[in-house]
């Protein structure tokens, strides 16, 4: 709020159109959206969904929940109804900021310019440290899911660690074509930019194209993706209109070695992996100054620790971590919590990985069953049990399979109840299920299962 106030001609924030909001009317425009949800009866610590596609409309929308002390919930705006009840039942959410209405099951609904009944609202910016900020569910297209519950001192933390460690200041400008309801594009781009008095142009929805123009018409300095996105910029004729910029970030997915070469070779940067996670927004990050190591995320950012445990005799071990980034639990789940951290208190990534002799990280596997398709996290339970629905299916294991584009893409192994059910059929079927991203993009069907004599399915045997 004091940046604002010092600094009100700032511009903060930008449509693809080109119209620019300043920091005076950011300030000024989210009083106005928090009077509108105190209006409709929201308090501090009540809950609010948001799933919309990347707007300033929506950061405006959710500056002000912030401001008034409200938990945003942010959901994929590729979700079906089935999966937005889920996490409205589970957080109980009093209203639902969506682009589209029809998409939310029940409770009521406003869009991300927020048309409700202007009101004067009560005093701002009144929240603690450790008043929760966000709640984020990882995963629920079948069961219950898992909600990240995420404090302002967890958030301002994270995005703190970021400007010192990317030298981020209010001359940056970042091109944000990320979704607004992931870690990557609230926790790093949109938090980022506010805490540095920074600005950000919001593009609706990434293509090549788009964002480069945006890094031209608008004297971007900064663009952060994820490594689907970098691997379609360095197939892109115009790669070498990035050399301009002052920093280029690569997370959510291991970025390849050969895309970090070619866009050092032929679009003149050297690409900055760094290394996040819900629970934790970001850990480890490759310098700014000094060398940015191809295959490897860093070094732990400022204020976070971190160590392998269970290392084994060739060095790795499961990357466990603490810090004022680190969340304070799982919404409502106790059993959750006690696996999620060691016995002394450090939080398991459920991620695999190794240091080099000099301290570099990096991550070398997963011990979590998880599949990493074009930034998106897919929980192949979530897809085994949408298939296990279809009666022709007797057995099913999912996994992920390397892709240069997407990293990996989503496999279901199949054992049929009948030789007549074909792949079409059963890709009908997860289609009418499960968004876009969580398709199989494959069924390979097998006469059996790999399993070890515990009954479980040894996912490293699949074919
Ligand atoms: C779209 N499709 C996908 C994906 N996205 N399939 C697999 N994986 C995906 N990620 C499907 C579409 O439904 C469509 O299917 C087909 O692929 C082609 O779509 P296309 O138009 O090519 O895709 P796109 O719309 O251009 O999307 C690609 C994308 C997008 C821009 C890379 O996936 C994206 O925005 N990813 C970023 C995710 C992200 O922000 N993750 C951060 C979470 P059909 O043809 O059947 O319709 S991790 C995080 O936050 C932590 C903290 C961290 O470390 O950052
Ligand atoms: P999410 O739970 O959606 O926040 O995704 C977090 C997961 O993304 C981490 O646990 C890692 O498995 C993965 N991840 C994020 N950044 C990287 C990276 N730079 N390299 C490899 N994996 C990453």
């Amino acid at each position: 709020m004091k940046r604002w106030s010092d600094a009100p001609y700032q511009p903060v924030l930008c449509n693809h159109r080109g119209d620019w909001v300043t920091a005076a009317e950011l300030s000024a425009r989210s009083r106005r959206v928090a009077g509108r949800f105190a209006g409709a009866g929201l308090r501090a610590g009540d809950r609010i969904l948001m799933s919309c596609p990347p707007s300033v409309d929506l950061v405006v929308a959710h500056v002000a929940a912030l401001r008034l002390g409200l938990v945003v919930v942010p959901v994929n705006t590729a979700f079906s109804a089935s999966e937005l009840a889920n996490v409205l039942n589970e957080s109980l959410a009093k209203l639902s900021v969506v682009d589209d209405p029809a998409r939310v099951p029940h409770g009521p609904t406003v869009g991300p310019a927020v048309e409700l009944a202007d009101y004067e609202p009560p005093p701002l910016d009144t929240v603690g440290r450790d008043d929760p900020a966000m709640l984020v569910f990882t995963s629920g297209t079948t069961g219950r899911p898992k909600g990240v519950m995420l404090s302002h001192a967890n958030l301002l933390s994270s995005a703190e660690a970021l400007r010192i460690a990317w030298r981020w200041t209010p001359a940056d400008r970042l091109v944000l074509s990320l979704p607004l309801f992931h870690m990557h594009g609230l926790g790093v781009g949109v938090h980022g930019t506010l805490l540095a008095g920074a600005s950000a142009v919001i593009v609706p929805r990434f293509s090549v194209d788009e964002v480069l123009d945006a890094v031209a018409h608008d004297q971007a300095t900064l663009v952060f993706g994820v490594p689907t996105m970098w691997v379609r910029i360095l197939e892109s004729s115009r790669v070498g209109e990035l050399a301009g910029l002052r920093l280029c970030v690569s997370g959510s997915a291991p970025l390849a070695a050969d895309v970090w070469q070619g866009l050092a070779d032929r679009g003149g940067q050297q690409i900055l992996e760094r290394y996040g996670m819900t629970e934790t927004v970001m850990n480890v990050s490759n310098p700014y100054e000094g060398e940015r190591r191809p295959g490897s995320v860093g070094l732990p950012l400022p204020g976070v620790n971190v160590r392998l445990h269970d290392i084994t005799t060739d060095g790795v071990g499961e990357i466990v971590l603490t810090g004022p980034n680190v969340f304070t639990g799982y919404w409502e789940r106790p059993e959750s919590n006690a696996d999620a951290f060691t016995a002394d208190g450090w939080f398991r990534t459920g991620d695999l990985g190794s240091f080099d002799p000099d301290g570099y990280l990096r991550i070398v596997g997963r011990c979590k069953d998880l599949i990493i398709t074009g930034g998106f996290n897919v929980y192949p339970r979530d897809i085994e049990d949408v298939l296990r629905e279809h009666i022709g299916v007797a057995d099913v294991a999912v996994a992920g399979e390397p892709s240069p584009e997407w990293g990996e893409t989503v496999v279901a192994y199949v054992v049929r109840t009948d030789s007549a059910i074909d792949a079409e059929t059963l890709l009908g079927h997860a289609a009418s299920r499960l968004a876009g991203y969580q398709r199989p993009r494959r069924i390979v069907f097998l006469p059996e299962l790999p399993r070890n004599a515990m009954g479980k399915v040894v996912k490293n045997l699949l074919p």
